[in-house]
């Protein structure tokens, strides 16, 4: 008896004690350990696998998706590999330090290193800031960094999540000038022409997936390097809106929601019904030369579409 009220008292204690330090430190908070190589390599631009002379982080157009909780410190370092003939910066707008040292660009052969705590939740631009900015950016040195919000609450739970990254395709990657001139060919998500949309190209052969009535959540990144964003999904009404992806940023019911170069926001999208959704840019002549993607809203949607590897589709 007197060994049970014991072990009963002790768990209180242990209980209380718990509570009193999750309130005044993060235990939850963690670092974690991010490395990006920087890559000149060429991948495909549309569903036919036409190639284009990228340059990215890892060997992907977006580069690979980070993701960390608010209070997380992230621990970088971006390798510039050596057979590279340019140099290469990585600017990671979900960080606070400093410009000249943490952004500066490295020469091919060396790496750099630094170290951010993520203090805002939310979806967050990263890119190359290596001069001329402008064609690192479109030749797809880009991609998106999601902090959770530490309290899980703080919105609604979603059923499935994607991320799309708008960026422009100018025919020549070595032509500068006609960046500087906003002449672009073709506006495209994660880095292909229509690649989710079997509408506008028949050699598509992915697209979004989800059931009537799921929280559908999109992390929409603007890469510009020069178009704004008028992000609307054809058929339907954002749920809810968060101005980038803080919780506390939040509108509700929008038809359109304007996502300029560098900035990113996230989206909720919730179908009563049956069918397809098109999300594009309603800047038309964006969304017409590849800035659309398919969302099927089916009973039988693919149960991992949404979840794990599926939030960005490659
Ligand atoms: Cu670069």
């Amino acid at each position: 008896m007197k060994k049970l009220k014991c072990s009963v008292l002790s768990n209180a204690l242990f209980a209380a004690l718990t509570a009193i330090s999750i309130q005044s430190t993060p235990v939850w908070a963690k670092t974690v350990k991010v490395t990006l190589h920087a890559e000149e390599v060429d991948q495909p631009i549309d569903n036919k696998g036409t190639m284009y002379k990228t340059w990215t982080f890892d060997g992907k157009v977006p580069g690979p998706l980070v993701r960390v909780t608010e209070g997380d410190t992230v621990d970088f370092t971006l390798i510039n590999d050596k057979n590279n003939k340019n140099s290469h910066a990585m600017d990671f707008h979900a960080a606070q330090v400093d410009v000249v040292k943490d952004y500066g660009s490295i020469k091919p052969g060396e790496t750099k290193h630094y170290t951010f705590q993520a203090n805002y939740p939310g979806v967050w631009f990263y890119h190359c800031g290596a001069d001329p900015m402008i064609q690192h950016i479109a030749r797809g040195m880009f991609g998106a960094i999601i902090v959770d919000p530490k309290d899980t609450k703080a919105w609604p739970k979603a059923d499935r999540e994607y991320v799309l990254i708008q960026s422009e395709l100018y025919s020549n990657p070595d032509d500068k000038d006609a960046m500087m001139q906003n002449k672009w060919t073709n506006v495209m998500f994660n880095g292909g022409i229509f690649k989710y949309d079997p509408v506008h190209d028949p050699a598509a052969t992915r697209w979004l997936q989800a059931k009537p009535g799921e929280r559908v959540r999109i992390y929409f990144v603007n890469a510009g390097p020069n178009e704004f964003s008028s992000f609307h999904p054809i058929a339907a009404i954002w749920d809810a809106v968060y101005h980038s992806g803080n919780p506390k940023n939040v509108e509700h019911g929008l038809q359109t929601f304007v996502v300029g170069p560098g900035d990113a926001s996230t989206f909720d999208l919730i179908s009563p019904v049956e069918g397809a959704n098109a999300i594009v840019t309603h800047s038309l002549k964006a969304a017409l030369t590849g800035a659309i993607a398919v969302i099927m809203f089916s009973n039988d949607a693919d149960p991992k579409m949404g979840h794990g590897e599926q939030i960005l589709i490659r």
